[in-house]
């Protein structure tokens, strides 16, 4: 729809807003780039001149660039290429991460977010996407969960890691929580492929649309009522794999911009009045999050509040039953929640209020889908919101029966089995292009993104050995096209080698793009070109690359194959799109 920001043709991002951190720069494969967006919040905030905690423009980058624990200046120094990132100090067996700092222009205590700004965080990762490997947006706790929510909803077909984190004290401060808040994101974001809007907070990393705030004081100050961590950080960083919520679809990351505003979150209360409720419901108001007793009870005495419910819901209004209580879900077993049902209400299952009202916006601006549609999203779902009935059957458990055989009883060792096991038997399956095999591994238990030693996928080695189909059902099952193995090798990277331009195509649509830096892409363009390869070059421009792509003495494919007599390259050349016939190189 004309409000989803597409990515532009050669796949990477809208080019205006994004052009500044186009990668010039090389990044080793033992690095990645994370883009922190400043929003405002407790945790850059400084003392003013009133003697109150304040946001302040242009400080927290030149700040944080002081401090050893952030930046570690010398990393950079080293480096031919000028490049004006910030680095994390390293980070045993992780990756160092180089980052850079967006600062919002107004920056916000988060009390003042409103829409808009939602929707200027979506665009800059939007923009940004193409140039990072991961993303940290730093804002304040009390709206936090909102913004969390509404961005796991707005982001459609999310691939890469976005995190979301602040603090209780400012970074700058002593006793700040905010340090390894801070740094912890920006290491998970640099280092692992969590495809969803999360947060960090207080040694968890959990589902954004999950949590809610607890505390005003502590540092523990966020929940995630209904659904464990995704990743919990002592000593070890702890992922749970199979906790990960992956888009399950061939469809590139969008945004959806336009949120409904008309909507609402209505706590009932003991003798609430019937003019509260009319009022509530009056147009224009488009969905309503009822907030009800324990598993979603409604006084089921109040016939005239039901009858006012049932009009507004025959009028068009989606009504949403969610509980008053944090844990647990609400469900039709007494006759209070059945009411409500009868009423047209949709039950909310375990939605935090927060999840429920911006899906609630998000599904109501949706001008292309019917009620019904409407409706049954609400019930569905679609970033990992809500558990409902139709939890999935895991079918045989493999990893249980070998550990039972092996006397391995801790969840630690079956987890490791499980890492031994599942990457084995499917890099077997994959290599001989067995799809039924692959199917069947998944009915054990296997999730289909697990990665072997070499940090490879099943999908690096379906796209590598070029069986299209089973890069196919890899994507359909939530495989993700971000991951680089230890060399930095994309699934894209392997299907260009392999000239599988099938798979290329089926990848770009999935939000695969180059992450090669400007001349790297062009010494392979090159060196292609010299050697006559005119299926790598298409292969090449059909995943994005810009075929006049110069390499680093500034000679351009079209060169080295005239410099090498390879005609047929030259001819492809001159019949592609737009090529520069008078570039000079640099001598
Ligand atoms: N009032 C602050 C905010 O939400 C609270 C915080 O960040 N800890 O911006």
């Amino acid at each position: 729809s004309s409000n989803e920001c597409e990515k532009d043709e050669d796949g990477q991002g809208c080019p205006e807003a994004g052009e500044k951190f186009r990668m010039n720069n090389q990044t080793e494969s033992f690095e990645s780039r994370v883009l922190v967006i400043y929003t405002g919040g407790t945790i850059g905030m400084i003392i003013n001149k009133e003697g109150v905690l304040a946001p302040k423009a242009n400080e927290f980058e030149n700040k944080i660039r002081q401090n050893p624990l952030m930046h570690d200046p010398e990393y950079l120094q080293t480096r031919t290429d000028k490049m004006d990132y910030l680095a994390l100090p390293a980070v045993k067996n992780n990756k160092r991460v180089l980052y850079k700092v967006l600062e919002h222009e107004s920056l916000l205590d988060s009390s003042n977010m409103t829409v808009s700004d939602w929707i200027n965080i979506a665009t800059d990762v939007f923009d940004c996407y193409a140039y990072f490997d991961g993303f940290v947006i730093l804002h304040g706790t009390d709206t936090l969960c909102y913004s969390a929510s509404a961005l796991s909803f707005m982001f459609e077909n999310l691939g890469k890691t976005v995190i979301i984190t602040g603090s209780q004290i400012s970074i700058f401060q002593p006793r700040s929580d905010g340090v390894d808040n801070f740094i912890t994101s920006l290491i998970l974001a640099g280092n692992y492929v969590i495809p969803e809007v999360t947060v960090y907070f207080h040694n968890k990393l959990m589902r954004g649309n999950r949590t809610i705030k607890t505390s005003t004081h502590e540092f523990d100050a966020f929940i995630s009522p209904n659904c464990l961590p995704l990743v919990q950080v002592g000593i070890e960083i702890d992922v749970d794999r199979s906790a990960i919520f992956r888009p399950y679809t061939i469809d590139s990351f969008k945004i959806a911009k336009d949120l409904d505003k008309n909507v609402g979150i209505l706590r009932i209360f003991p003798d609430i009045t019937y003019a509260t409720v009319k009022s509530f419901l009056d147009p224009p108001m488009n969905g309503v999050i009822l907030q009800t007793y324990g598993s979603g009870n409604f006084p089921s005495n109040r016939t005239d509040l039901l009858q006012l419910l049932k009009s507004a819901n025959e009028r068009g209004v989606i009504i949403v039953n969610c509980s008053q209580c944090s844990r647990g879900t609400t469900s039709n077993i007494y006759e209070t929640g059945m009411i409500l049902t009868n009423c047209g209400v949709l039950t909310g299952f375990d939605m935090t209020p927060e999840a429920a009202l911006t899906k609630l916006s998000y599904v109501l601006s949706k001008a292309d889908w019917s009620l019904e549609k409407k409706k049954e999203i609400m019930l569905t779902n679609i970033r990992g919101e809500l558990t409902s009935e139709k939890s999935s059957d895991k079918g045989y458990d493999l990893v249980g029966a070998v550990a039972r055989l092996l006397n391995l009883t801790s969840e630690k060792d079956k987890d490791d089995l499980s890492h031994l096991l599942f990457p084995a038997m499917l890099q077997a399956a994959v290599m001989k292009g067995d799809l039924q095999r692959v199917e069947e591994i998944k009915g054990y238990g296997a999730d289909l993104s697990m990665k072997d030693a070499d940090n490879r996928s099943a999908l690096h080695i379906a796209c590598c050995e070029g069986h299209y189909d089973i890069v196919k059902y890899l994507l359909l099952n939530g495989a993700s096209v971000h991951e680089k193995d230890r060399h930095g090798v994309t699934p894209l990277d392997e299907a260009i080698t392999a000239d599988a331009c099938d798979i290329i195509t089926l990848l770009i649509s999935t939000g695969a793009h180059l992450t090669k830096d400007s001349t790297l892409l062009g010494d392979l363009l090159t060196s292609a070109a010299g050697r006559g390869l005119v299926k790598r070059l298409e292969s090449f421009s059909l995943a994005g690359a810009d075929l006049n792509r110069p390499n680093s003495i500034g000679m351009t494919a079209l060169h080295a194959a005239l410099l090498n007599n390879q005609n047929e390259v030259v001819q492809y050349l001159l019949s592609a799109k737009n090529i520069n016939v008078k570039v000079k190189d640099r001598l």
